[in-house]
């Protein structure tokens, strides 16, 4: 049986599943891992050069025929240049996040690009529909990484009645019982991003992989609120240290700056003590590394499990 939506209407998919754009960890193996079994793989730009991310692109390219995606990050340094490499070389869908895509919409879909952005109010929902984006992500703070205030359960239903566009849900979906989750809140799929990084094509440190294995329901907190651009990680001694001077109002450009570079530290150096390790509040219930294909095809049947299951409720 499969999972029939919008979205996989939309980016001729058979899964309605988006994989998160995660920066260093979102890698062209990873995303062609996603796409080839079914989903949308997404190569995360971060804040990497466009020549580094263009390798990324040979390699999702070389490994799969099917549709994959970029995700831009509005406040890299790069995020021109990662505009202009991704025209040229016609990704098929672009996601963006941390800011606002619109002046880029119209040549992304003129090139033949779907473009899909990240957004954390109805606000800025609004604002992209009427810039005719082909659908949005409504991101809840249970996501990793760089966050907005909504929850998942709150902001996806107001989103979803606010706009006429497809929706997918981001943060807090690692499972079947959560994607059955975000249909009843009116999105036509979900953005996963923690859950692959515990795949066995993630090429993340085997300790950052580890750190999310061993998380607890409360380890994955919310530091470098001062600075405008809160960031969730796991509990380690980085964040306890970015906690101490944030409550010592220290300059918002020392947290910046204290911060800056940790996420390669931890995916790619192993560093999970004193770098950022970037996880979702999910973190806890993911106990172990299967292949993306396993993850894919397990949230699928336990989704259409849950989904028969709840009409029995219905006398
Ligand atoms: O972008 C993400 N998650 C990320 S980006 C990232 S790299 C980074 N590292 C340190 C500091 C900042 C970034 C790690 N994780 N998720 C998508 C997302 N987009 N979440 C929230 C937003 C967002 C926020 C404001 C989107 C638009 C927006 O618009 C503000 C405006 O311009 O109106």
């Amino acid at each position: 049986m499969q999972l029939k939506t919008e979205l996989t209407q939309l980016l001729d998919i058979e899964i309605p599943i988006i994989q998160g754009g995660m920066a260093w960890v979102a890698t062209g193996e990873l995303a062609a891992a996603v796409s080839a079994a079914g989903g949308l793989g997404v190569i995360g730009a971060g804040n990497a050069p466009a020549d580094v991310i263009e390798k990324e692109i040979d390699k999702v390219e070389k490994l799969t025929d099917k549709p994959f995606g970029l995700n831009i990050m509005l406040l890299s340094p790069f995020a021109e240049d990662i505009v202009k490499l991704a025209l040229r070389r016609n990704v098929p869908v672009i996601t963006t996040g941390a800011g606002n895509p619109g002046k880029y919409v119209k040549m992304f879909q003129e090139n033949g690009s779907k473009v899909i952005p990240v957004i954390p109010s109805v606000a800025l929902a609004k604002r992209m529909e009427r810039l005719n984006v082909d659908a949005v992500i409504a991101e809840g703070t249970e996501a990793g990484g760089h966050i907005g205030e909504l929850t998942t359960m709150t902001l996806v239903p107001q989103v979803a009645d606010a706009v006429d566009i497809p929706v997918i849900a981001a943060g807090g979906v690692a499972d079947g019982r959560g994607l059955a989750a975000v249909f009843s809140l009116g999105a036509v799929g979900a953005q996963i991003g923690t859950r692959f990084v515990c795949s066995e094509e993630c090429i993340a440190s085997e300790q950052y992989k580890k750190a999310i294995l061993q998380a607890g329901d409360r380890d994955a907190i919310v530091t470098g609120r001062s600075t405008g651009h809160p960031v969730r990680n796991l509990k380690n001694s980085l964040t306890r240290e970015l906690d101490a001077l944030e409550k010592k109002c220290v300059d918002p450009k020392k947290i910046e700056e204290i911060g800056s570079g940790k996420l390669r530290e931890a995916v790619i150096e192993g560093n999970v003590d004193h770098g950022s390790v970037m996880a979702g509040q999910i973190a806890g219930m993911i106990k172990d590394i299967k292949t993306v294909k396993m993850i894919l095809d397990e949230i699928t049947e336990n989704c259409i499990e849950v989904l028969e299951e709840k009409l029995n409720l219905i006398k």
